[in-house]
């Protein structure tokens, strides 16, 4: 349903055919000028920076829109299968450099804006974030499509465009303070918005049979309140490839007819008010907090996405094949981004039988081949539960539909295991109880042909306990795929110098197939090349420094190991072991313990949701350690503990490239994957880690030589629950005593008596799910190994080459094909470069 009228002249062809743009240096200064000065009104005396981004960006967006066009075109007239990868978030971060390098012109344009007197990193700086997203699943999302458009793959992504992406963090007196993202304050001239594809969407109402024209009966939903969903479209560069994929995002607006009708009855006010309900649905990004659980706001965003992106599929299905879907499955495939968007499961089903009229037997048919569902979290308190109540609410038809999928499924489970109630009672998609819940895992398991975990440990966990009855019933729906980072943005442009010696080295083949940084393994002891290799290393640690020091005015000894660990904060991330061990070379420092001392400086960051009263009291506790340490003169330079604020993902880029040391230290069987160690791995840092995720096969990758491994394993883990007694573990420990006692005679809350009591208490508990205080000496102890490591310069550098050349496995190139592969079985299609 278009909110805007339709011309009804149609334009002439020659207008769909874009003139080619030129690519050379004069071509970029004629058209900066002519947007700086014509477009945007602006001239020398123009003091900010961020006219010249913009100006700077459209000569660069005009160039994309013009591949945009031809490979909308080629993919329309293949006729291909379309892929769609269906997320609430996607974490895309800046887009400026990253559709330079893509379209092969960063040389160029920075020969042309210096030629201009302007400094193009100045100009990249002041571009906002786009944080639609909380952290790993949302920013494997945008390294996803990066990865599709380069693979040449057919791939739309499908998401919300939030008016508000995740909040920016400032610390003040230690403690998180959460500031609005308003992200598009100063608008973003990366998207297109499109109302010509609008799509309406339904709410509320009920349901009611009624006899179609051949006498069947049918099902439909009406009294709704509906509204409108308007994309909002961001090209995907791949590349150097001619490919731009797209981005289509949607933003919630109140329907036209809905607010006539008010008006009609005289109810104006009422009327802008429904549009303003109307608007916040896509108002902002919840965070992922436990305490959002279950919050109507976010169903009715989820529902949106889902209904939106399936109506636009079929919409175009229609205009290309008419009403017939017998083909429909072979020629489409949706990749659900965890559960998030499953109850596109439901809808896709609601809108074959009301909509289109197939019966359900087919429907089911199509829905069960085009759906596949990524599990991302074992945390079973992360497992996505709606009420019953809820959802007959606000999606009376879609409740239904979800029944009568348990029914059918509740009729499998009994066939296959006759008269076992316990095992329906266990798999059935209806969590039975006081009230009534919606088991959506169990919906998306039931309604895909494939599902699939982020790494091997997590996948086989998934098998083996969260869903070993799913697996005991469909073992062959069940897969890995292990996670990625997009080399393009994690090293080629986050990291242009050791990128630099590495194409001089090994040619650049490894920026579209990162196995071939093995070729640098031979490189590992030559002196010159690991000579270079160090002085880049140092080069991006200062570089480093110097973004804290703008951030935080705080000096940095760039001799020092840099010992990183950014990520959100969250218990089962473990920040608190981190710490500990800071404590614990700290208070070495004051008993004189300091003999063969390495200087360390430990960098840690991440936002803590707003409602999680436990990651809060962690950030303050880091801060209030940092202000005891980094003011004592006895430490002086052996020692620094730094929160760098607001992290995010052009935070990452400066970060990644200066770390010494990766710190993944989760409880084992916690982290489904983590994706930041894969960042630090390409960018030569060594990681100090637990068999969990990802980490294992980090380590299968680099060898055992190059990984500090600490901790128990999982099933240590599940094993010593049953008899865990962290009291004695610190009472055997004298160092670890001598930290606990730190923290407990309040060292670091002199004047704020008690507030890390809920922390001390955690740790001492025997029920500690993390189990922190178990895994202390043996991080301790590889800490150690860290540092005679590091005093080896030759050896540490060695080992540094060698991480970054055994890191081909984690790109998100291998991890689609993967994906590609196994289960979307898409074509590349080449797009003719002009
Ligand atoms: C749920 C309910 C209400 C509001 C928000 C949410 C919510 C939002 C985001 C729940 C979870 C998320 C994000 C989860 C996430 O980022 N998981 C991470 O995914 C990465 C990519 O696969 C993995 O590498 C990490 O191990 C995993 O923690």
């Amino acid at each position: 349903m278009p909110h805007r009228v339709f011309q009804k002249s149609k334009p002439k062809a020659i207008i769909s055919k874009l003139p080619h743009l030129g690519m050379n240096k004069q071509n970029f200064i004629d058209d900066f000028k002519r947007y700086y000065g014509h477009r945007l009104g602006r001239d020398k005396n123009c003091r900010s920076p961020h006219y010249a981004y913009e100006a700077l960006s459209m000569a660069i967006s005009d160039r994309m829109i013009e591949r945009w066009k031809n490979t909308f075109t080629t993919y329309k007239e293949s006729n291909c299968k379309r892929g769609y990868y269906l997320s609430m978030e996607f974490l895309m971060g800046r887009s400026l450099s990253n559709a330079m390098l893509n379209l092969g012109v960063s040389d160029i344009v920075s020969k042309a804006m210096y030629a201009l007197g302007l400094d193009l990193e100045e100009l990249e700086e002041t571009e906002a974030d786009a944080g639609l997203g909380n952290g790993g699943l949302g920013r494997l999302a945008a390294c996803f499509i990066d990865s599709c458009a380069t693979l040449q793959l057919p791939v739309t992504g499908y998401g919300l465009r939030y008016e508000y992406g995740m909040f920016s963090q400032s610390i003040a007196n230690g403690e998180q303070i959460e500031n609005p993202d308003h992200w598009l304050k100063n608008g973003n001239i990366w998207e297109i918005e499109r109302p010509e594809y609008s799509q309406q969407i339904k709410f509320r109402g009920h349901t009611e049979f009624y006899l179609d024209e051949q006498g069947h009966e049918k099902r439909r939903w009406i009294d709704t309140q509906d509204i409108i969903a308007v994309p909002y479209d961001t090209p995907v560069p791949g590349y150097k490839n001619g490919t731009v994929n797209t981005l289509r995002l949607w933003k919630a607006t109140a329907t036209e007819v809905f607010d006539l009708q008010e008006f009609n009855a005289g109810d104006y006010a009422e009327s802008v008010a429904a549009k303003n309900n109307a608007e916040n649905i896509t108002m902002v990004l919840y965070p992922n907090d436990a305490n959002e659980n279950g919050k109507a706001l976010r169903l009715q965003q989820q529902y949106l996405l889902a209904s939106a992106s399936l109506q636009d599929v079929l919409q175009n299905w229609i205009a290309n094949h008419g009403s017939n879907f017998n083909h429909f499955a072979e020629k489409n495939c949706f990749q659900l981004n965890d559960t998030h968007p499953s109850i596109a499961v439901a809808e896709l089903m609601r809108l074959l039988m009301d909509e289109q009229g197939l019966d359900w037997k087919d429907a089911w048919e199509i829905t069960t081949h085009t759906m596949a569902y990524t599990n991302h979290t074992l945390l079973p308190e992360a497992l996505e539960r709606w009420s019953v109540g809820l959802m007959q609410y606000l999606l009376p038809r879609l409740m239904e539909i979800i029944f009568e999928i348990n029914a059918h499924f509740m009729t499998e489970v009994s066939a296959h295991w006759p008269g076992d109630s316990d095992k329906m009672a266990a798999m059935s998609i209806i969590e039975e109880g006081h009230e009534k819940q919606v088991r959506m895992a169990y919906l998306a398991i039931v309604g895909s042909f494939s599902v699939n975990g982020v790494a091997e440990l997590h996948s086989q966990l998934l098998q083996q306990g969260l869903f070993k009855d799913f697996y005991a019933f469909w073992p062959d729906k069940f897969n890995n795929k292990t996670n990625g980072v997009t080399p393009r943005r994690w090293l080629a442009a986050c990291n242009p110098e050791l990128t630099t010696l590495i194409t001089k080295t090994i040619g650049n083949g490894w920026i579209t197939d990162l196995s071939q940084l093995a070729k640098l393994k031979v490189y590992a002891e030559d002196t010159e090349f690991a000579d270079a290799w160090y002085k880049i290393q140092q080069s991006s640690k200062q570089r480093l420094i110097d973004y804290n020091k703008l951030e935080m005015d705080i000096e940095l000894d760039v001799n020092s190991l840099f010992d990183i660990q950014v990520k959100r904060i969250h218990e089962y991330k473990r920040q608190l072991l981190n710490v500990l061990h800071v404590i614990h070379l700290y208070e070495r420092i004051k008993r004189g313990d300091t003999n063969n001392w390495t200087n360390r400086t430990v960098l840690i960051g991440g936002k803590a949701a707003p409602g999680y009263v436990m990651a809060k009291n962690i950030i303050k506790l880091i801060n209030n350690v940092a202000n005891v340490i980094n003011n004592d003169p006895d430490v002086g330079g052996k020692l620094k503990l730094i929160f760098m604020p607001n992290y995010r993902v052009s935070a990452m880029e400066k970060i990644c490239p200066g770390a010494d040391l990766s710190e993944q230290i989760s409880t084992a069987g916690k982290e489904a994957s983590g994706t930041g160690n894969m960042k630090f791995m390409m960018n030569g840092a060594l990681t100090i880690g637990t068999l969990d995720g990802a980490n294992i096969e980090i380590r299968e990758e680099v060898g055992a030589e190059n990984f500090f491994l600490f901790g128990l394993t999982e099933t240590e883990v599940e094993e010593l629950r049953h008899h865990y007694n962290p009291q004695d573990i610190i009472n055997n420990d004298k160092d670890l005593g001598r930290v606990i006692n730190l923290l407990e005679c309040s060292h670091f809350n002199q004047f704020e008596q008690g507030i890390f009591d809920d922390i001390i208490n955690s740790l001492k508990s025997p029920h500690d799910p993390w189990m922190t205080i178990a895994d202390f000496r043996s991080y301790v102890d590889a800490q150690k190994q860290v540092e005679i490591a590091y005093n080896d310069k030759k050896r540490w550098t060695k080992m540094s080459i060698l991480n970054c050349a055994c890191s081909g496995k984690f790109s998100t190139d291998r991890t689609i094909s993967d994906y590609n592969h196994d289960i979307w079985k898409l074509e590349t299609i080449k797009i003719k470069t002009q």
